[in-house]
């Protein structure tokens, strides 16, 4: 059977995707998507990771007979489980504030030099190292017996397996991306137990079948492997960039922008820890060298604050704004947290003397434009930290649908930008599963020949009369 079900757990939504390799080329259908919609109870902000389980299992059902299961979601949070493997409390989400404070303890004891030369991780506020730092002396710390990444819990209660995949792993800052294993100096160090985590698994491993009674919820008739891919959903989008030659640069743009390069090997630099690039694990023995970007984020919570409008008028109308009257630094952690999202980019704006937005189709474009620079300055600044040339972006994820956000992008890179596919986590989730079946063959430049084959994809050029507002706009933000 060439049927192989893709779950893909974005922090907006989640998706059961059901990938087919055909004679005539990859298809991709979705059956089931819900949403993901944090709680927070007892002022933390938690993922309602039942709520999430079950639309995998009710995904699975819509996806009928699958040769096997691969599961990715976003990085860095984990489920605690006691000595008898049930769950200790609502994962915490990343955006929660408990890790305040939390980069200054961990300074303390290793400065930002000595992590990033053991880890190559960019400093985010919410990396698990930060988040167990902030638990450290909570009940269920005390109490926990194994510490289980999101999609490693999900597989464990599919197939009652506990391991942890490393491309995700390499998210925690426990991992030295040149062993490509856990670091027991930084565990050491910050008094982390790694003996907490499951053993590693690498994308292609059987990671256990499909336990009788998923099988039974789900209608499936066993047995059904469930396989390691990139599970964290980056590593995954990445792998599904339909990228020809090494010469390219990704963004994976959705809750997120990922903004960056593939690579063999880290660059471990201080240069590069002072632009803030991460060095994330990729299938394949790759790196993702990378930038977070604050991405659609922005966004969504500026139409949450309003009440939810329709998005397509909202973008036809800052089409027509005028450009780059306003922009902010869209990799700010400033904008992390959830709530008044709206004022907070006019403040910044205020701050930095430029014009506040006076609509919302203005804060939609100084949003776009904010996040067109950002993918700028990352994708020039990785390809001069790394030394590797950039021909072409291509952009993956919710964003290809943002036309006006990939052609800002191919403006301000000065590059053209292929965008497609939406689902690229889920396409390279498939493409990791039908090779560990035989279904497919070869590395990751094969695969994408396959996706090249198989999707549409659409090409935005550069406009060079734009090129000098980008320079000025460029200028100010690093003069700022
Ligand atoms: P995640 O995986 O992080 O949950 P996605 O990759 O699904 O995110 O991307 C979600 C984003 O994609 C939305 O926030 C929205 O900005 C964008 N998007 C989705 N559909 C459309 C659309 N029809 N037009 C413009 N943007 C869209
Ligand atoms: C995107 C993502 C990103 C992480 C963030 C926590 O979904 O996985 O790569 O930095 O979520």
């Amino acid at each position: 059977m060439s049927a192989f079900a893709a779950v893909d757990l974005g922090a907006s939504s989640g998706r059961v995707m059901l990938g087919r390799v055909a004679p005539d080329g990859l298809g991709l259908e979705e059956v089931h998507r819900f949403p993901n919609r944090p709680v927070r109870t007892g002022g933390t902000l938690h993922w309602d990771i039942l709520a999430l389980y079950q639309g995998v299992l009710d995904g699975l059902r819509a996806a009928g007979p699958v040769a096997s299961v691969g599961i990715d979601s976003w990085a860095v949070d984990y489920g605690l489980l006691d000595a008898s493997g049930a769950l200790l409390g609502n994962p915490v989400h990343y955006r929660d504030a408990r890790t305040e404070g939390m980069s200054e303890k961990v300074s303390a004891v290793l400065s930002p030099a000595e992590l990033y030369a053991a880890t190559g991780l960019q400093h985010l506020p919410f990396n698990t190292v930060y988040q167990l730092t902030a638990a450290q002396g909570t009940p269920a710390l005390g109490i926990a017996r194994r510490l289980l990444l999101i999609p490693d819990l999900i597989a464990y209660w599919l197939t009652g397996e506990a391991g942890t995949e490393l491309t995700n792993a390499s998210t925690t800052q426990l991992i030295d991306p040149r062993t490509r294993t856990w670091s027991a100096p930084v565990a050491d160090a910050l008094g982390i137990n790694l003996g907490l985590f499951a053993p590693l698994r690498q994308p292609g491993d059987r990671a256990g079948e499909l336990l009788p009674q998923v099988l039974s919820e789900t209608g499936l008739s066993g047995p059904v492997p469930v396989t390691a891919v990139g599970s964290h959903d980056t590593a995954s989008a990445v792998a599904g960039v339909p990228a020809e030659g090494g010469d390219f640069a990704y963004i994976a743009t959705g809750t997120w922008s990922l903004a960056g390069l593939e690579l063999d090997a880290p660059v471990l630099s201080e240069d590069s820890r002072r632009a803030n690039f991460t060095n994330e694990l990729g299938v394949d023995g790759t790196v993702r060298y990378l930038r977070n970007i604050m991405g659609l984020w922005l966004l969504q919570e500026c139409l949450r604050d309003w009440g939810d409008p329709d998005l397509a008028p909202l973008l036809a109308a800052a089409a027509d704004c005028p450009p780059l009257r306003s922009v902010v630094d869209a990799g700010a952690a400033e904008f992390i947290a959830p709530g008044g999202m709206p004022e907070r980019l006019a403040a910044a704006c205020r701050r930095t003397g430029q014009p506040e937005p006076r609509s919302r189709a203005e804060t939609v474009r100084c949003i776009l434009d904010s996040l067109a620079l950002a993918h700028r300055r990352a994708i020039r600044d990785a390809s001069r930290l790394s030394g590797r040339p950039v021909r072409v972006v291509h952009v993956v994820g919710g964003g290809v649908r943002n036309e006006l956000l990939c052609q800002l992008t191919a403006d301000a890179c000065g590059l053209p930008v292929i965008a497609g596919p939406v689902e690229a986590a889920a396409y390279g989730n498939m493409l990791v599963q039908a090779r560990a079946a035989g279904t497919v063959s070869g590395g990751l430049p094969e695969l994408r020949g396959l996706l090249r084959e198989s999707l549409p994809l659409r090409r935005y050029e550069p406009d060079p009369g734009t090129a000098a507002a980008w320079e000025r706009a460029e200028a100010a933000v690093a003069g700022g």
